[in-house]
């Protein structure tokens, strides 16, 4: 029986990569007066790096003009930067919700689920959002919210979940993840975390292995493998992840 949601965020929650995110890492380079900028194809490459400061050092590393002793300062700068332009876009714009996300958050809270926040994405990125979405008392919807600043090894580590586990006080089993990318499944599997991965814009290719489901989003029945054992209209509910987590038929995707 599923006790707890342990919800992913970038690309689970909101589409937040390519309109905010990028943009923000953009912006910071303008503002340090940097002459590169990334681009939606070159970005997509860039999120196998989970963690955007983690993200900006393998950039650096690529390039020949910054001297390697400045790279932690510079990363670090431009990662504060980051944050604060995603903070200002999303308060402008917030990314929508993903379809069918806030249908599941309420129907999960109506039947008594606890549920929680496990992402490796900063705080403050996390705060912006979900402010954004849930008004300025969001975090009293989650039991637990567990951020990059509270792990010391990002996805597809296991470390967001198993702290979400003990905070939560339940067995990995009692818990089902939803992500949307393969080192946010890999993340939650490594913590024994049944999990099922709603595709996003930059992992919609993604070999995903041992979800116990994979769809297209939360607001369709149709494209979900396996299919939904029951038949209905509109988007996932809980007793559809109830239903595959009974199963724990374990499938992998292939791109
Ligand atoms: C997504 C990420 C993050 C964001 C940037 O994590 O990989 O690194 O792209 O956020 P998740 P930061 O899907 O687990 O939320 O700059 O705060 O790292
Ligand atoms: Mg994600």
């Amino acid at each position: 029986m599923i006790e707890a949601l342990l919800w992913d965020v970038d690309g689970t929650l909101a589409e937040t990569e390519r309109d905010g995110h990028l943009v923000a890492f953009n912006q910071a380079f303008a503002s340090m007066g940097l002459p590169w900028r990334w681009d939606a194809a070159h970005y997509g490459r860039l999120l196998r790096v989970t963690g955007g400061r983690e993200r900006l050092l393998w950039d650096l590393r690529q390039r020949d003009s910054i001297p390697v002793h400045e790279h932690d300062a510079l990363s670090r700068e431009l990662h504060r930067r980051k944050n604060r332009s995603y903070a200002a876009l999303v308060l402008q714009a917030p990314p929508p919700l993903r379809p069918g996300v806030a249908e599941l958050i309420d129907e999960a809270a109506a039947r008594g689920l606890q549920q929680a926040i496990v992402t490796t994405t900063s705080r403050s990125n996390v705060q912006a959002l979900l402010e954004q979405h849930f008004g300025a008392g969001w975090a009293r919807r989650f039991a637990a919210v567990v951020c990059g600043e509270d792990v010391s090894a990002k996805k597809p580590e296991p470390e967001a979940h198993l702290r979400t586990l003990a905070l939560l006080g339940l067995p990995p089993l009692a818990t089902l993840a939803i992500e949307d990318s393969a080192a946010g499944a890999a993340a939650a599997r490594a913590a024994d975390v049944p999990v099922v991965v709603t595709r996003s814009h930059y992992f919609a290719d993604d070999v995903i292995e041992g979800a116990v489901a994979i769809g297209p989003g939360l607001h369709q029945r149709a494209g979900w493998h396996p299919q939904p054992a029951m038949a209905g209209e509109g988007g996932i509910t809980l007793d559809d992840l109830a239903d595959w987590h009974a199963r724990m038929e374990l499938v992998s995707h292939f791109g």
